[in-house]
């Protein structure tokens, strides 16, 4: 059975009208979730305020194409501005419901595909013509509102024609189209003057080994990001190009397997200066690693570009795109965002969507600002962390012996093997040391 649809309409102008703009209250009662405990967007926190170090956005895709569908039923969702139709006036619908959303919440970022914002025409021509209209509302509304954009990216994945891959297709036609595809999506990003621009490929891996020629498509790939580089250095885009890893899903394997299988792709094929990663959590932990993995492994060789802000169910296979809710998860993210010294140009994308039985439009509001409040405490938390200096202290001080003496000397790449042969034969057996990690994990717990 499909979802019954509304007539779209927004009451008295408004689409959340029972909803005004979301404020910071800390004292507000526990069970009252429209509100902010703790994201106070101007508070400043290390020198910068937590609307500068957090950047949040949301994603249009989830919060506003999003119906509830799962492999086992269709939607449940109906929302008071959508008719479900594939036609522009819908869309238009759709962007200013989501920019009023935005505007309450008190978001300054937002994201999106191509094939969110827009129908799809009869040919290539007519979608890019489609999408151009809906640019011209876009840029309306964002002036009007100061929501940016974070990013946008391409939808190739959804479309049937895509069932073979895009950059990595064994059919040129389908990987041509493609990047044709994604020159418009570039024009459209560099008009409304996209931060970033993101790069997912769900379906650019394999489902069988016998059927499929991985060196060709790896080249394939490679060749299409040079085309992109070309395209954009000659627009003159100046956002962020991002890979986004997954490792599986909807492919059984993704080239884009993990941060560090991109990383190496990226110096593979000579295109590193060009592309920084789209860290997803829950890509993450469906890759086997714990939550802040491949934001740890992006940022310690300067590749941490922006992070999809979302997270799994441990118990469950696959991609849930839950909103994080987890302080301790988020403490650690941010740990290493401070770190970094922020996010800039990237942000945290809110790439999370409601649960298929979480059917209010209050549901939408909750779920973002629950998530905020998860991420201002991992920011405070992390803060004080780092502040405190315990932590990174006992991490030092684990690594006392190569500070100095042949320490030194091997991690300079001075030594030899004769120099640590002639070591181990005077200083003896070393004595075991403790790694103390549950001392670690008492420290972190002691913030959270
Ligand atoms: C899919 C996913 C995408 C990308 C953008 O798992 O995360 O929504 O973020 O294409
Ligand atoms: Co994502």
């Amino acid at each position: 059975m499909s979802v019954k649809r509304n007539k779209a309409a927004a009451s008295n102008g408004e689409y959340f009208p029972g909803i005004a703009k979301i404020v910071y209250n800390p004292a507000a009662p526990a069970d009252d979730s429209l509100v902010f405990r703790h994201y106070n967007a101007s508070e400043v926190v290390r020198g910068k305020t937590m609307e500068e170090w957090l950047r949040f956005s949301v994603c249009f895709w989830h919060s506003f194409r999003g119906v509830g569908l799962d492999p086992f039923g269709s939607g449940t969702i109906t929302r008071p501005w959508d008719d479900g139709t594939e036609t522009l006036e819908a869309a238009k619908q759709r962007l200013r419901a989501a920019f009023e959303f935005f505007t309450k919440l008190g978001v300054k970022y937002w994201t999106f595909h191509d094939r969110d914002i827009a129908p799809e025409g009869n040919n290539l021509s007519s979608t890019n013509a489609n999408l151009d209209i809906i640019a011209d509302l876009a840029e309306e509304l964002m002036q009007k509102t100061g929501v940016k954009l974070l990013w946008a990216t391409s939808n190739l994945f959804s479309h049937p024609r895509f069932m073979l891959g895009a950059a990595t297709s064994s059919d040129a036609r389908v990987t041509a189209y493609a990047a044709a595809q994604v020159k418009k999506c570039l024009d459209i990003a560099k008009r409304l003057g996209a931060e970033n621009f993101v790069f997912w490929g769900g379906r650019e891996g394999y489902n069988s080994l016998l059927n499929t020629d991985v060196k060709r498509e790896l080249d394939h790939m490679a060749a299409f990001f040079k085309m992109v580089v070309a395209y954009k250095e000659k627009i003159g885009f100046t956002g962020q190009l991002l890979i986004e890893p997954k490792p599986k899903e909807p492919t059984r394997h993704q080239y884009d397997y993990d941060a560090q299988t991109v990383m190496a792709f990226l110096h593979q094929y000579d295109l590193s200066d060009h592309f920084k990663l789209n860290i997803e959590p829950n890509h993450t932990t469906l890759a086997g690693h714990c939550y802040e993995h491949d934001v740890v492994m992006s940022f310690i060789y300067g590749k941490l570009g922006s992070i999809d802000a979302n997270t799994g169910s441990p118990d469950l296979g696959w991609d849930t795109d839950q909103f994080p809710m987890d302080v301790k998860s988020a403490t650690v993210i941010m740990k290493t965002v401070i770190e970094q010294g922020g996010l800039a140009p990237g942000g945290l994308n809110f790439d999370a969507k409601v649960r298929r039985d979480s059917t209010d439009l209050r549901d939408l509001f909750i779920g973002h600002i629950a998530a905020m409040d998860t991420f201002a405490r991992g920011l405070l938390n992390a803060s004080r962390v780092i502040e405190d200096g315990h932590l990174a202290k006992a991490v030092a001080s684990r690594y006392s012996t190569w500070t100095g003496g042949l320490g030194a000397k091997i991690a300079a790449g001075k030594a030899t093997l004769e120099d640590c042969e002639k070591f181990t034969l005077e200083e003896g057996h070393p004595t075991p040391v403790s790694a103390h990690q549950e001392h670690f994990e008492t420290i972190l717990n002691n913030y959270v």
